[in-house]
């Protein structure tokens, strides 16, 4: 497909609400985020949920299901479930959003990697923090290990089958896609495959354009040029708007969001609608058209909005 897909991740599950007050938390926040988000171009929301009362990630099935009903109600975009969770959620609360909601699109991690934002910590003092969890939390990122080993990522990719989501598959380093092949050869995934090279955790691979590259060669290489479409994710700025636009140009699609970038320009906060334009301004200074939801559904044929199960 000639057009983009923006894909706007809203909320996100390592940005703790001290780092910036446009971080959408209740589900009428995050849908609100979503319709505007929609209005200035994105086909895709990527969706995490949060406890309204403290903006802790959570796994909590009904804040999900409101968070998606909302969502449903005021747009048409096609939403990818996280299964990546928080820190603190183990594998089977992670995927339990597919099961109780039967999303579209769904993500699937492809490797346990080392994933810190210790080092946001060291922005502020104890007594800056907006909530009593959010120190801790970054800090405990230190030793955190992201879990997903092949047998967890095979259960995963079961209940996706069940629920007929398609599976977005992340990945964070060059492994990952030789991970992401053995399944293909192994007849456990069909493709082509769509899948999101995220670079710039704290613990993968970086996010610069050199990485980028690295990473579409060694997917042509290994999965085949024409058995996969792919996106990207640069965390942190300006990360995110470099290999965005680098990415235009290789026939990839995108993401910006509070997720993985909360500045739109140098030391400048801005909410998830402000990043998507500054992507949507960037793709038509390029002259790429913009994928519309519509377009998204045939172009990775999901089963669409009326077969989800929210
Ligand atoms: N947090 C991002 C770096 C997921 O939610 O499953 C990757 C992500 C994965 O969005
Ligand atoms: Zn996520």
């Amino acid at each position: 497909m000639n057009k983009v897909i923006i894909t706007a991740a809203l909320t996100g599950a390592m940005t703790v609400p001290t780092q910036t007050p446009y971080l959408p938390i209740t589900p009428d926040e995050i849908a609100a985020d979503a319709e505007a988000c929609a209005e200035g171009g994105a086909a895709v929301v990527h969706v995490h949920a949060r406890d309204p009362e403290n903006g802790l990630p959570t796994s909590d099935q009904e804040i999900f299901g409101e968070i998606l009903q909302k969502i449903k109600e005021r747009t048409d975009l096609v939403v990818c479930t996280t299964t990546g969770g928080g820190i603190y959620m183990k594998p089977e609360q992670r995927v339990q959003v597919v099961h109780s909601w039967e999303p579209e699109l769904a993500t699937c991690n492809m490797g346990s990697i080392n994933f810190s934002v210790h080092r946001v910590a060291r922005r502020y003092q104890s007594s800056d923090y907006r909530y009593d969890w959010e120190e801790a939390y970054l800090k405990n990122t230190e030793d955190f290990i992201f879990p997903n080993t092949f047998k967890s990522i095979k259960v995963f990719l079961d209940y996706m089958k069940q629920a007929k989501t398609r599976p977005e598959f992340e990945l964070y380093d060059v492994g990952h896609i030789y991970n992401l092949a053995y399944l293909i050869d192994e007849g456990i995934v069909e493709t082509p495959v769509w899948m999101q090279f995220v670079l710039g955790v704290m613990g993968g691979i970086r996010a610069t354009v050199y990485d980028l590259i690295h990473m579409v060669n060694t997917a042509d290489r290994v999965i085949g040029h024409d058995n996969y479409n792919w996106s990207v994710i640069g965390v942190g700025y300006p990360h995110e708007f470099e290999v965005n636009t680098v990415a235009m140009m290789l026939g990839g699609h995108v993401r910006v969001g509070l997720e993985d970038n909360i500045f739109v320009r140098r030391k400048t906060l801005g909410t998830n609608a402000q990043l998507v334009e500054r992507m949507a301004k960037l793709a038509h200074e390029f002259e790429h058209e913009l994928a519309t939801p519509a377009d998204v559904r045939k172009f990775l044929n999901l089963k669409g909005l009326e077969n989800v199960g929210y």
